[in-house]
């Protein structure tokens, strides 16, 4: 193997005990929680683009991010050598996926033509490196906000060939996530949104939008592509409002257009903040209309509006994801995608170690956790309790449809008043969840 990250070795799962830094204290991939072993409850990706292409810019300075395999002038040669750091990264961390935007892992080209072979010749070194790595590839996507061509948005730009651009870059994102046998591929909106409605056709932008995604799942199909498409929600950021706002936004899109068989979401933490909802909502939300797909893992800062991206490290957040994701029956074929960066101030390489290794003990901290919620079962005995009388045959008769607002009147006048509400006991259920932390 390559030796990119000096002096660190394969990170090892060492137990809650253990006071070395760079081990797991909780991520011990084989292990089984309800039955089944932890790398498969998560299958954490890293994502390319913060992690190997992430600078440490910002809107107030440059990048401060010490890389020091970034030698190469020619970015193809370039862009094949950090294949390599990427999948060393990959081995020493033992995560087991990875995702990306096109133009992450290959650099764009003066032609389309050229963009397409750029990436042919990299997509040729990744699926060397998974080959000999037995390492997969989580999801593609396309970049469609970076260039000039989407200042207005790309499948929802009013320049037609913005549009039409986005297609055939989509195309090939789609070929190269299918050669490497991705499971799946994330439509995230990018600029696809507005700034002024003055200026804004809103309904023929959002029929584009859904347009292009019906192409994008007719090529997979005439390309034989079997993987999970996913919509990523985000509210805003960078357009004042984003068409893809939230779940209950997204599912509604999907719906409306007949996209509802082929699409599911792909959750972000930090998107659902934006959006004025906690993760749990989103997820909860995505479950329960059987639309949750996968997960971008991150978290934001309650002190700065935007989307910082952080690792998460919050176990209370973790143990909510994961109470979540189990209830419905787990991720696959999504998984957990840290779509997250080091700080600007965290610039040494061993920080992207730290930064993984805290997510995904974190992760498998609220794994056990919520296992552990789900085995006792106090707080499902609770909440079963809270909703006791829609058990009784009166409840019964109304969930199975056979009531009416006749019928209905007809028992309350009978019975003259409804039965006294009992407490809530929102704090009892808050101190039960803090027992098993
Ligand atoms: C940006 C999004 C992006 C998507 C992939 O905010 O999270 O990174 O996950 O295009
Ligand atoms: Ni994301
Ligand atoms: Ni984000």
């Amino acid at each position: 193997m390559t030796d990119f990250f000096q002096g660190i070795g394969k990170i090892r799962y060492e137990g809650p005990q253990s006071t070395n830094m760079l081990a797991f204290r909780h991520y011990d991939a084989d292990a089984l929680v309800e039955g089944k072993a932890m790398r498969d409850h998560f299958r954490f990706a890293v994502s390319y683009w913060h992690s190997f292409r992430g600078t440490g810019s910002d809107p107030f300075g440059p990048g401060t991010m010490i890389r020091p395999w970034e030698t190469e002038s020619d970015p193809l040669r370039m862009a094949l050598k950090r294949v390599d750091v990427a999948f060393e990264f990959l081995e020493k961390l033992g995560c087991d996926f990875y995702c990306f935007h096109d133009r992450d892992v290959a650099p764009e080209g003066a032609t389309l033509a050229e963009s397409n072979h750029l990436l042919d010749v990299v997509a040729d070194r990744l699926e060397e490196h998974q080959k000999s790595s037995g390492k997969k590839l989580l999801w593609g996507t396309a970049n469609l906000f970076s260039h000039s061509r989407y200042v207005h948005g790309a499948a929802t730009s009013p320049n037609v060939e913005s549009f039409a651009f986005a297609a055939a870059q989509v195309k090939k994102a789609l070929e190269v996530t299918h050669r490497l046998g991705g499971a799946g591929y994330v439509f995230w909106g990018g600029r696809e949104g507005y700034q002024c409605l003055w200026n804004t056709d809103m309904k023929r932008e959002v029929d584009h939008l859904a347009a292009f995604m019906h192409m994008a799942v007719d090529y997979a199909k005439e390309i034989g592509f079997t993987g999970q498409f996913y919509f990523e929600p985000k509210p805003r950021e960078p357009m004042k409002h984003q068409y893809d706002f939230d779940s209950a936004t997204c599912i509604n899109f999907l719906r409306t257009y007949g996209l509802e068989k082929h699409v599911k979401m792909n959750i972000e933490t930090n998107h659902a903040t934006l959006a004025g909802h906690e993760m749990q909502h989103e997820l909860e939300y995505s479950g329960m209309q059987g639309f949750l797909g996968s997960i971008d893992a991150n978290t934001g800062d309650t002190l700065v509006g935007w989307d910082t991206d952080q690792f998460p490290t919050n176990i209370y957040l973790t143990t909510q994801i994961m109470y979540s994701i189990l209830k419905y029956g787990g991720l696959a074929p999504g998984g957990v995608n840290f779509d997250a960066k080091v700080r600007r101030e965290s610039f040494e390489p061993v920080d992207l170690f730290h930064a993984h290794i805290g997510g995904m003990d974190a992760f498998a901290h609220g794994l056990k956790i919520a296992a552990a919620m789900r085995a006792d079962g106090r707080l499902q005995k609770l909440l079963d309790e809270r909703y006791a009388s829609w058990s009784g045959p009166l409840g019964k008769r109304i969930e199975s449809g056979s009531e009416s607002f006749t019928s209905l009147e007809k028992e309350m006048l009978a019975r003259g008043e409804s039965t006294p509400c009992s407490s809530g006991r929102q704090e009892l259920f808050e101190n039960v969840f803090n027992t098993y932390l």
